[in-house]
């Protein structure tokens, strides 16, 4: 019997990557996984599912989100989401897909997994879970990587579990897909500052000023869509989701792979959750940024000394938001680039089209409102797979800083 032969030799499998394609993916060499920015022609993509979601349960960042929104009826939330909502949002969601199908783009849906189960770790225990909605908030692309997020709610420390079929698949098809889990937190109680103010009040204020947010810095924590990619860097909305510990994780995975990473904070918005609807990249050199939450002076500098115009997002089309959304009217601004010249939006936000098609953009509106209860739009709802491009730095004077300290 040859050594090969042995029951026990290694077996050469389909999905082992050869070393020199390995290389060649770092070499930005396209696979079936890589996208590099929010901009590129977009070729594959995940969209959420709105089945079996729930209305999340009491936790101290949900009551925060549900505060700042004025939707504090939402903690008396029980279970399901109504059959006729998810059925609604169902089909927006469907005729998004159709939407993106007839542009040529592959989309996957995730599995279907009940979310009304309660979860327990040795930490807590919470009633039920949230939804698959929204793969932007899990799932974070880093060209040819997919990383899972920490995530920062407990009901939503199971939401990988509808995409590891999707995930599996790509790393079978894929020699060179990396795939990437950040450390699982624990969310125990210290996590989460038990006397953090929740009135909306001066000390709030002073509290997001100096930085000083509900989570704590226990251990890292980030939520991906905190996360806005733009080539060679990428910018880490620092807030309730995600803190300073998640964000150095970040920092040095990006380092390992040649990128660079950055925190943006913005000091006006007592609920800081999620940058996609606060400062979203359009193509390269023009960003839209959200005029109820300025970016701090000096974190914008970075982006005027590399030449980028930062443009104000139209106020949206209505502040009333459905009754069961916890999210904020800035939703117009949630959109998501199909190219770095056509953009999808809600078909209700004319002046942000309007806006759009003064900056020489395509814009193709789609009636999604009925998607907003189960945690977003366009970009919430979508996690970009494959997109045209390589990765690139956009931040020439970074390019010359970085040269200059070797
Ligand atoms: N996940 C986006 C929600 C952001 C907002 O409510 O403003």
């Amino acid at each position: 019997m040859s050594e090969n032969d042995h029951p026990h030799a290694p077996k050469k499998t389909k999905t082992t990557a050869p070393v020199s394609a390995f290389r060649k993916s770092l070499g930005n060499e396209k696979g079936l996984v890589n996208s590099w920015n929010e901009w590129d022609t977009l070729e594959e993509i995940i969209v959420g599912i709105a089945d079996k979601a729930v209305i999340p349960p009491k936790e101290p960042a949900f009551e925060m989100k549900v505060k700042d929104s004025g939707k504090i009826h939402m903690l008396e939330g029980t279970g399901y989401r109504t059959e006729q909502s998810i059925k609604m949002a169902n089909d927006q969601l469907n005729y998004f897909v159709e939407l993106l199908e007839g542009e040529g783009v592959v989309v996957r849906r995730p599995d279907v997994v009940d979310f009304n189960v309660p979860v327990k770790t040795p930490d807590w225990e919470v009633p039920r879970m949230n939804t698959s909605a929204c793969p932007r908030d899990l799932l974070l692309t880093l060209g040819n990587e997919v990383i899972e997020a920490t995530m920062s709610w407990r009901s939503r420390f199971f939401e990988y579990r509808p995409y590891r079929g999707i995930l599996k698949d790509y790393m079978k098809r894929d020699p060179c897909m990396l795939w990437t889990c950040a450390p699982k937190p624990l969310m125990a109680d210290n996590l989460y500052r038990s006397d953090y103010p929740t009135d909306y009040s001066a000390k709030n204020k002073e509290l997001v000023r100096n930085y000083i947010y509900l989570t704590s810095e226990e251990e890292p924590i980030f939520d991906a869509a905190d996360i806005m990619r733009f080539g060679k860097d990428i910018f880490v909305h620092m807030g309730f989701t995600t803190n300073e510990f998640g964000f150095e994780w970040l920092r040095r995975h990006c380092a390992s792979r040649g990128m660079r990473a950055h925190m943006l904070h913005f000091p006006d918005d007592l609920c800081p959750f999620h940058c996609d609807a606060t400062f979203v990249p359009l193509r390269p050199y023009l960003a839209l940024e959200n005029p109820a939450r300025p970016m701090e002076p000096f974190e914008r500098r970075i982006f005027e000394e590399n030449d980028w115009k930062l443009i104000t997002a139209a106020q949206p089309n209505t502040m009333e938001m459905p009754a069961l959304s916890q999210c904020s009217p800035w939703l117009c601004m949630n959109v998501l680039s199909l190219s770095e010249k056509v953009i999808f939006c809600e078909e209700t936000e004319k002046e942000m089209m309007n806006l759009f098609n003064d900056y020489g953009f395509d814009t193709i509106p789609v009636p999604f409102r009925n998607v907003f209860e189960f945690g977003g739009s366009f970009h919430c709802v979508t996690t970009d797979i494959r997109r045209r491009g390589k990765k690139q730095s956009y931040f020439k004077a970074l390019d010359a800083q970085e040269a200059a300290a070797q």
